[in-house]
């Protein structure tokens, strides 16, 4: 999508500080980082937000969870002490930008409830 921010990132059309990329997802830092480390993790192809995941998208989600999270908590150095992973969904959710992200958040004590 043209106007979406996330897809030029993903197109190298916007710079970010990228620090994982695959064919079908790529990862770079947050520009407002909550966390000593924040990065976001999106899939290449434009979905709106996690109710915008249909069928054909479970090999990709998987993918996030199973193989690309792990690998960077681990080369982050978050895999020992933890780290949170978040999905803000729509606008009570706190979504901003409208391109399915997963926030990996890491490096302090997390707090409960989130705000
Ligand atoms: O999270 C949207 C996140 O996206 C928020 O933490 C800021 C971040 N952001 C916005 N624009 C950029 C660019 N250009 N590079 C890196 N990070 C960016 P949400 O869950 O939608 O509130």
């Amino acid at each position: 999508m043209a106007d979406c921010i996330f897809c030029r990132i993903a197109a190298k059309e916007i710079p970010a500080t990228a620090v994982y990329e695959d064919d079908s997802v790529i990862a770079f830092k947050d520009l407002e980082p909550q966390a000593p480390v924040h990065v976001l993790i999106i899939p290449k192809k434009h979905i709106k937000s996690l109710l915008g995941l249909t069928q054909e998208d479970r090999a990709l989600v998987a993918h996030i969870h199973v193989d690309v999270v792990p690998q960077l908590a681990k080369e982050l150095g978050l895999a020992e002490k933890g780290f949170r992973v978040v999905v803000n969904t729509g606008e009570e959710g706190g979504q901003t930008v409208g391109h399915l992200h997963f926030h990996l958040l890491g490096g302090r004590s997390m707090q409960w409830p989130p705000g």
